[in-house]
């Protein structure tokens, strides 16, 4: 990694950011500019092939194909000069993700400052916790009452009027920029409302926006693909098909029966995609964060996730972006078996993608304060190929679902249904002893399948602590969320805080009150922020300060480290299954990580260095402190190591 330096200014508005150089912009004057032409010469024909190959029963694909280069030429026609220029910078540095230097954040805009506007205001507040990557919420219009959070887009181009303009969404990204600050937006491209334009006309009758989407006149169809189909949300409506009134047909609804899946079959709907994720790449956003990308293609007979073309559709939209928006990058949200979520991680389709095997199996480890299945896991899944990225988070707005690997646990000696079983009773409380507050999400009868809702500070223990009146229990929580977000921030990858994690905020139950919210017990952790609890304000008590505290002291610690840059990752062996290890090591710069998953003081034996290779003596630089054999790790010790230290120098 080329060294770094702390994110400073690179906004369209400042005149002089050609000569700042900041991890947006390494080595960015190093080599000449790639130009459209040239850009289009070599993507173009990838592009072609990649929709030939797609489309082979299409006769007609030529007309999609010129409709598609009009497109791509009309877009990169409206693109500012400011992103033009943001383009050439990214191109001579496209792993910018990598670096140690970036931190994320997700809020919803509304929850967080009301609108768009307010997010302007808080942006000071952004960069006191050192986030140098943004992810808002979707903003775009929806409707009102079935919005699924705004997953069910009513259109991709203008901002919900609750939320503000898409000027204003401009002036956001370009202010987000100007302060080091990367934005992310959706791209929601597997459905849309059945409110959305296409939808409206495919129910006034158009033939050619009712092929926008898949609908049948008989369950008969149906039927036959739900043969192999997993359902989604089956608390809320059992199958992956809706019937509208309007159309008198069954339509295809993986989510909710208002979310429409488009028909990617039809080259028309990717066209027209392309056009909606053109416009909001030259909004001015750094990143899109792909939809539910594992069910964008379907085929009777099975599961409708993760297929070829799924891959193939979206190496096809990236094409685009390498052509005409090329500062924009992908992440994927594809939650799904871990083989089938590393199949979209590569600079050619997404260079980013959520990590949810390491989230669950993080949970998973706190609950049996046991580290082998994590381990096994993180041993041959957490080191990604060059030019690529995780962003690890710990909570987020949708639910905790126990996507680990079957035979990971086989081979460690675990039965996964039976843990599967363990761990819904453990983070829904029913485990008798267990320290977290979770709500149970989309339990499915047939099944047996059940995924878990809450907010890190509940999940932890904070909430149970302090219904108990327990100051032990309460220390244990804030000890337990310390741990787990240092080994977030050091793992490989880009750290992402859900916001209100940085000041502990518990469930919310209020949605249970709310006709719109009460079947989808998601909303217990989407809280609206409290500004009276931040820093200085008059609930900034003990645990608000626990939390914002060690987040801001582990982001700086990160960020003084070059070393965790990347994802490369020596998982280390340990004689107590307690403790995690690992080293990330690279430029001849190591670092141990030591993380103990128990409420137990482990004391560090001749056998852990022999077991683990682990150089001693250890110099912790989270507190300057020393570890050798005979030390303890404390409960839920947390300590970035230097290895081999000489004594003297502490
Ligand atoms: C995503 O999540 C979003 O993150 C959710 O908030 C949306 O409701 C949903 O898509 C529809 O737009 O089911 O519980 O395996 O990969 O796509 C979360 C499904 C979800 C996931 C994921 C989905």
């Amino acid at each position: 990694m080329p060294a770094t330096s702390s994110p400073k200014v690179v906004g369209r508005g400042d005149p002089t950011w050609r000569r700042k150089r900041t991890w947006f912009m390494m080595d960015a004057m190093a080599t000449d500019p790639v130009d459209f032409q040239t850009r289009m010469g070599t993507h173009w024909p990838h592009l072609r092939d990649l929709l030939t190959s797609i489309y082979v029963d299409r006769p007609d694909l030529d007309v999609h194909l010129a409709a598609l280069q009009e497109i791509c030429k009309r877009a990169h026609q409206t693109r500012s000069d400011a992103l033009k220029e943001l383009d050439q910078i990214r191109l001579k540095d496209p792993h910018w993700f990598a670096s140690e230097q970036v931190v994320g954040a997700t809020l919803y805009v509304d929850l967080f400052a009301g609108d768009l506007n307010g997010v302007r205001d808080r942006i000071p507040y952004l960069r006191s916790l050192g986030i140098t990557f943004l992810h808002l919420m979707p903003l775009f219009r929806c409707p009102a009452n079935q919005s699924d959070g705004g997953y069910a887009v009513s259109s991709y181009r203008e901002v919900d009027d609750r939320l503000g303009t898409t000027e204003e969404l401009g002036q956001l990204a370009d202010e987000l920029r100007s302060h080091g600050i990367a934005l992310a937006l959706d791209f929601v491209f597997n459905h849309t409302s059945d409110q959305h334009d296409w939808a409206l006309r495919a129910k006034a009758g158009e033939g050619t926006y009712l092929r926008y989407y898949r609908t049948f006149d008989s369950r008969q169809v149906p039927n036959a693909y739900e043969e192999t189909l997993r359902e989604i949300f089956p608390s809320i409506r059992r199958g992956s098909f809706s019937w509208c009134d309007e159309l008198q047909r069954w339509v295809w609804t993986s989510f909710n029966s208002f979310q429409w899946d488009l028909n990617y079959a039809n080259p028309a709907v990717f066209v027209a995609m392309v056009e909606e994720m053109l416009f909001l790449a030259n909004t001015g956003i750094d990143v899109l964060r792909l939809d539910a990308v594992a069910f964008l293609w379907k085929e009777l007979g099975t599961t409708c996730e993760n297929l070829p073309q799924a891959h193939s559709i979206i190496q096809a939209f990236n094409r685009v972006c390498r052509m005409v928006a090329p500062a924009v990058v992908f992440k994927s949200e594809a939650i799904v078996h871990p083989d089938d979520v590393a199949r979209y991680i590569s600079p050619g389709e997404c260079p980013l993608s959520y990590n949810p095997t390491l989230m669950a199996l993080l949970w998973e480890a706190v609950a049996t304060r046991n580290t082998r299945l994590l381990r096994q896991s993180m041993s041959h899944r957490q080191a990604l190929p060059s030019g690529t990225t995780w962003v690890n988070y710990l909570r987020c707005h949708d639910d905790i679902g126990w996507s680990f690997d079957d035979q990971d646990a086989r081979t460690v000696g675990i039965d996964p249904h039976g843990h599967r079983r363990f761990l819904n009773d453990f983070y829904t409380g029913r485990w008798e002893g267990s320290f977290a507050r979770g709500v149970p999400f989309q339990f499915n009868p047939s099944t047996g399948d059940l995924r878990i809702c809450g907010t890190l500070a509940s999940l932890v223990g904070v909430e149970d602590a302090i219904s108990q009146q327990n100051t032990l229990y309460e220390d244990m929580a804030l000890r337990r969320a310390r741990m787990l977000m240092g080994v977030l921030m050091s793992v490989g990858g880009i750290p992402l805080l859900y916001m209100g994690e940085e000041l502990g905020i518990l469930n919310d139950y209020s949605y249970l009150s709310n006709p719109d919210q009460l079947e989808d017990s998601r909303w217990v952790h989407r809280v609206a922020m409290d500004w009276d609890m931040i820093p200085g304000g008059h609930k900034h008590g003990a645990i608000q300060a626990a939390f914002t505290s060690m987040f801001q002291e582990l982001v700086e610690a990160r960020k003084k480290q070059t070393v965790l840059a990347g994802t490369q990752i020596q998982v280390l062996d340990s004689p107590d299954e307690r403790l995690l290890v690992f080293r990330r090591a690279q430029n001849g710069e190591s670092l141990v990580i030591i993380a103990n998953f128990s409420e137990q003081r482990i004391r560090l034996t001749p056998d852990f260095f022999g077991l683990s290779g682990v150089r001693g003596p250890l110099k912790d630089v989270l507190n300057n402190s020393a570890l050798e054999s005979q030390s303890y790790i404390e409960a839920y010790g947390l300590h970035w190591c230097q290895e081999g230290t000489d004594f003297d120098s502490l």
